[in-house]
């Protein structure tokens, strides 16, 4: 019997601290400057199986139930699939099936748990034997973003400085067991498409705002201060550099022209809020991706706290999590997205279960 080349990643997105906004090479997706992130646990995660088979007559996306086919729908994955067909030397097609408990494309790094998933689960199909910055390195391919991804704990993407890449890759700072008490309160104020993806988002920014030149000189600064910041679990500064930095990165996006603006009247509502709860000392800090949601870094103590402005500011949905870990490979049958004829197993998320559902 053939071998069955199919295999099955489960990875959690992250939040960056120091946020990633701006390319210096759009192809090998090279970042203008490093930048570092929190993983986040399992509530968020993304579960992918990757199968190739001579079978397939073309390829196949799937991402939570829906078949992905336009160009813009294909722009990440593919290059990244290409990638790995072309490292392993095979050129067979590949059924993907995804399924993503993060509002997919809603700012709230989604793609980054994504195309995490898929460089795992491709590469390990393949039996492909990778070290963890090869692996990360694969995942930025995909999404910039998800190069973080392949580290639990805190993560930071170096910005590197070869043409082709091969030193842009994240490292870890700390693993999740070294702040047991942080937490990240995620809020779904807003689980829409967004009107200016993040790609298209942060092009616009590089090549308009006048204010961006300013920001990649602080930023090896904070780098340096946020790391240091983590190692000795100084959570009052670590969380005015992250909103000082979501500031910073918003401010060159208002700058650009046309401008482009993610957050609503919401996420300001927070913003203020947050400051408020601060005046006797820091006690959270907001931070916000390409889109309206909140991201809180906090400690425990002060969740119940944080949820309420949340709450005040109309947002119903929110996850706290605790710092999460890396991806995984699952192995056990009933866990696959497709069977081993290369079918696709009926899957749906049980929300009162909190846990996906497979049909086998
Ligand atoms: C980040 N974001 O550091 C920043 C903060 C959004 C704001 O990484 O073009 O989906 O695939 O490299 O990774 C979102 O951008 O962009 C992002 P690509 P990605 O998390």
């Amino acid at each position: 019997m053939p071998k069955i080349l199919r295999a099955t990643a489960e990875a959690n997105p992250n939040i960056a601290i120091i946020k990633y906004w701006g390319k210096r090479d759009e192809k090998l997706i090279l970042p203008m400057q490093g930048s570092n992130s929190v993983t986040l646990d399992e509530q968020l995660k993304t579960r992918t199986t990757v199968m190739f088979s001579d079978k397939f007559r073309q390829d196949e996306i799937w991402i939570n139930n829906k078949q992905l086919t336009t160009p813009e729908e294909l722009e990440k994955v593919m290059p990244q699939l290409n990638i790995i067909r072309e490292m392993a030397k095979i050129r067979l097609k590949a059924k993907v099936v995804s399924y993503s408990v993060t509002p997919v494309a809603g700012g709230l790094a989604g793609s980054a748990a994504g195309l995490a998933a898929v460089a795992y689960a491709a590469t390990n199909a393949l039996g492909m034997n990778l070290s963890i910055s090869e692996l990360s390195v694969l995942c930025r391919l995909g999404s910039g973003s998800a190069c973080r991804s392949v580290y639990g704990g805190f993560a930071e993407w170096k910005r590197g400085e070869k043409a082709d890449g091969s030193d842009s890759f994240a490292v870890q700072i700390a693993d999740e067991k070294h702040w047991p008490d942080f937490r990240i309160v995620v809020g779904v104020a807003e689980s829409g498409e967004k009107k200016v993806k993040s790609r298209a988002g942060m092009k616009h920014t590089v090549a308009n705002s006048i204010l961006y030149s300013k920001r990649l000189e602080y930023l090896p600064k904070v780098l340096k201060e946020s790391k240091d910041a983590i190692l000795k679990k100084d959570a009052s500064r670590l969380f005015e550099i992250a909103m000082r930095d979501s500031n910073d990165m918003h401010a060159t996006m208002h700058d650009t022209w046309p401008p482009i603006m993610y957050l609503n009247d919401a996420s300001k509502e927070v913003i203020y809020a947050i400051h408020e709860l601060n005046q006797n000392g820091i006690k959270a800090g907001y931070s916000f991706d390409a889109g309206p949601n909140p991201t809180i870094f906090t400690l425990d103590k002060h969740v119940a706290e944080v949820k309420k402005i949340l709450e005040n500011a109309g947002i119903k949905k929110m996850f706290v999590s605790n710092v999460g870990s890396g991806p995984k490979i699952l192995k056990d049958e009933i866990e696959h997205l497709i069977d081993e004829n290369g079918n696709i197993r009926k899957h749906s998320f049980d929300e009162k279960k909190n846990m996906l559902v497979i049909e086998y």
